[in-house]
């Protein structure tokens, strides 16, 4: 594996493919979420920027933007189409050429088995709370591992363990829109976390020269007083939050005192089976993938239901409203609002800073561990000109100020390897459809050719890599 500071963005297989029910390809359970009437906007990955047909034009966009590395996610029901668990030969061929593609231009892929888009077959067995996943996922892992080897340099097993759960069965805005259920949030997490290590042990089992990681959504809880109710709820919030994922993935071992809290908070734990824990300790991660949004800012529980919103506003509800997003936990903590601090029309906290912290406590806790920042990204509503051109300076200040703290971490000793851009170009966005941009690369959802145009943030990029060819 090359040495050299990776530079790149990322996608993921629902977000930005299409060709949903293509060459064998399965229904995931965001095609039948999307499919169906609980999807209130009618809005769905059907075709998106159609990556499925366009990847040689984007990955060639990459490489003319001086990018050295794409980050993008396998559809798990594009290999594994049905129960019956025959492989689809036609997936792996669409990823074949994707690789190729890649090696062309020297990008170095970092390739997600599982974003957020499970078989459907898999939800209906019950999803990530189904007790037969992690050997499901562990059976898919390995056909990929087999099928690829060291032509993928760097595997990542799940996106965004903590934050899909919670998603999924909190604020219950992904499928299966479960609202508030402690008990399937933490059975989803203890099983992203055994999905995780059974497919590590699959993997370990090739001797490849890749390297395996995880990919994790939040920062490091922060609080705006130090008191002693403050720090307890600043352990709480990272326990609940980060410890749960990234303990096992990295040290092999979920701590006692999360345990501990969390019966004492009325779940069963009973899917949690003594043999696992062998499973967990011997199948660690090589390398982190941490994403850059927002600040887990917290206070201590004051009172109330465990609920998924703050002042009753929506999470991620792309209303526009600047309401800001958060959760209480009973007994555990409650999401604060720090009023120096802007949010983006979706009540995210614009925080620079909380990327820095993140790293120097990472390092703090985990040691040199290899990092990747493989998320850092603005959602805005973008506008162009007549000709397509997006003059887009909130993005490239929002990507500078968070560069700038992630490379002051890196100066200071955090071993970062890597950074991508969330995203390519412009793609679907979970919840918010195609209103909420992110892309270097602007793409005409009204043209039937889903024209490209980068965007003055695609080329602020290109000079920012070229800047810092020397890390
Ligand atoms: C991360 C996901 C991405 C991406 C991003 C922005 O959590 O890994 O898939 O979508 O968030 O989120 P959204 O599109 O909801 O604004």
């Amino acid at each position: 594996m090359t040495e050299k500071f990776l530079w790149g963005s990322a996608t993921a297989a629902y977000q930005c493919e299409g060709a949903w029910d293509a060459d064998g390809k399965g229904p995931s359970i965001w095609d039948e979420f999307c499919h169906s009437e609980k999807n209130t906007t009618g809005i769905t990955g059907d075709v998106s920027c159609d990556f499925f047909h366009h990847y040689q034009e984007d990955i060639r966009m990459m490489a003319e933007g001086g990018q050295n590395t794409y980050r993008f996610s396998i559809s798990w029901s594009r290999i594994v189409p049905k129960a019956d668990r025959v492989i689809n030969e036609q997936g792996f061929e669409f990823y074949d050429n994707v690789l190729t593609e890649c090696e062309k231009y020297g990008i170095v892929p970092n390739v997600t088995l599982v974003h957020y888009d499970l078989p459907d077959y898999v939800g209906a067995q019950g999803g990530w709370c189904w007790e037969g996943i992690a050997d499901e996922f562990a059976y898919y892992a390995a056909a990929v591992f087999r099928h690829f080897g060291d032509r993928i340099p760097l595997y990542v097993t799940i996106n965004e363990p903590t934050h899909n759960a919670s998603c999924c069965y909190m604020v219950g805005n992904y499928p299966p829109n479960e609202k508030v259920n402690m008990q399937h949030f933490c059975h989803c997490a203890y099983n992203m976390v055994m999905c995780n290590a059974k497919a590590i042990r699959e993997f370990r089992k090739l001797h490849l020269k890749s390297q395996i990681g995880l990919v994790h959504a939040s920062c490091s809880a922060e609080a705006l007083k130090a008191t002693p109710e403050y720090l307890e709820a600043v352990e709480n919030g990272d326990l609940f939050t980060n410890d749960w994922v990234l303990d096992p993935a990295i040290k092999g071992e979920i701590p006692q005192k999360l345990i501990d809290k969390v019966k004492a908070s009325g779940i069963d734990l009973s899917f949690m089976k003594a043999e696992d824990r062998a499973v967990i300790a011997e199948n660690t991660i090589d390398f982190l993938g941490q994403n850059a949004y927002s600040r887990l800012l917290v206070k201590p529980y004051h009172s109330g239901e465990t609920c998924a919103t703050v002042n009753n506003a929506g999470n991620n509800d792309g209303s526009g409203k600047a309401a800001k997003e958060g959760k209480t936990v009973k007994g555990w903590f409650e999401s604060d609002t720090d009023p120096d601090v802007p949010l983006n029309p979706w009540g995210r906290e614009i925080y620079p800073q909380c990327i820095y912290n993140t790293l120097i406590k990472r390092k703090q806790k985990y040691g040199d561990i290899p990092i990747y920042i493989t998320e850092n990204g603005h959602g805005a509503y973008d506008v162009a000109d007549e000709q397509g051109y997006v003059a887009d300076d909130g993005r490239i200040e929002f990507l500078s100020n968070f560069l700038e703290q992630i490379l002051k971490a890196k100066a200071e000793g955090v071993n970062v390897k890597g950074y991508y851009v969330w995203s390519t170009m412009d793609l679907y966005s979970w919840i918010n459809g195609y209103k909420k941009r992110y892309g270097l690369v602007r793409v005409d959802y009204d043209d039937p050719d889903l024209k490209r145009t980068p965007k003055k943030s695609y080329f602020w990029y290109k000079q920012f890599i070229e800047d810092h060819q020397d890390l």
